[in-house]
């Protein structure tokens, strides 16, 4: 039986191929960093009620997805704690604006494994046996073992949420559109530090006919699959 989300620009999967089997949730960067107080994202002086919006929603689509099988798997943007694998503009560029990757914040040093900051929030903490990817980049497949785990699963689809829309989000979905994955972002449970740039994001998804995949809503989602 087919099955289909209701999404822009077209019915997500193309294929009508939806099913717990071949279908990966995946959550990206949900830390205290990018949504906590004192965390990299507020020590930049950005609005985080922005980027704390999709918890909610996320939480929906995380119940439903684990009531009903489908893979489910969580990302941390983060550094080794010598910091050899922190390209030094990053750095640099980081300090530029007051939050310097590697740097003692209120939450730890700042985007370092290990540290407060760089953990879960508690409310889309992992269950055991949901694999967390750890990555240095803002991609999800750079430097990390995340194409091996879903070919080895089965995954043929992907359901993009987490922070930041234009940055981590967006990065992973267009590698994991390269490399032939199906992709649907649900726009409410993604957000940006500039509500522009998040509404950006989503548009560029929808040209040329869906050029990275299909939005959705987490609704549209929940219901097709239920
Ligand atoms: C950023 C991310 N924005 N998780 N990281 O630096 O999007």
């Amino acid at each position: 039986m087919n099955r289909y989300v209701t999404s822009t620009p077209y019915a997500y999967p193309y294929n009508g191929d939806l099913r717990p089997e071949n279908t990966c949730l995946i959550i990206i960067d949900m830390q205290f960093d990018f949504c906590g107080e004192g965390g990299y994202v507020d020590k930049m002086g950005y609005d985080i009620a922005l980027t704390r919006a999709p918890i909610g929603p996320i939480g929906h689509v995380l119940e439903t997805c684990r009531k009903l099988g489908f893979h489910i798997i969580h990302t941390r943007e983060g550094h080794r704690p010598d910091l050899a694998d922190l390209p030094k503009n990053k750095q640099w560029r980081s300090r530029q604006i007051g939050a310097g990757i590697g740097d003692v914040g209120p939450c730890g040093r700042i985007l370092v494994r290990g540290e407060p900051g760089w953990e879960i929030i508690p409310e889309l903490a992992p269950l055991p046996g949901e694999p967390i990817i750890d990555k240095p980049g803002k991609g999800s497949f750079y430097a990390t073992d995340l194409d091996l785990l879903l070919r080895n699963l089965g995954v043929e689809n992907i359901v993009l949420t987490g922070i930041t829309t234009d940055v981590c989000v967006h990065t992973t979905m267009r590698d994991a559109n390269d490399r032939g994955y199906e992709c649907l972002l649900l726009a409410d449970c993604c957000a940006a530090t500039d509500p522009g740039n998040h509404q950006a994001a989503l548009n560029m998804i929808k040209m040329q006919g869906g050029v990275f995949g299909a939005v959705a809503d987490s609704a549209s989602f929940i219901a097709a699959v239920s």
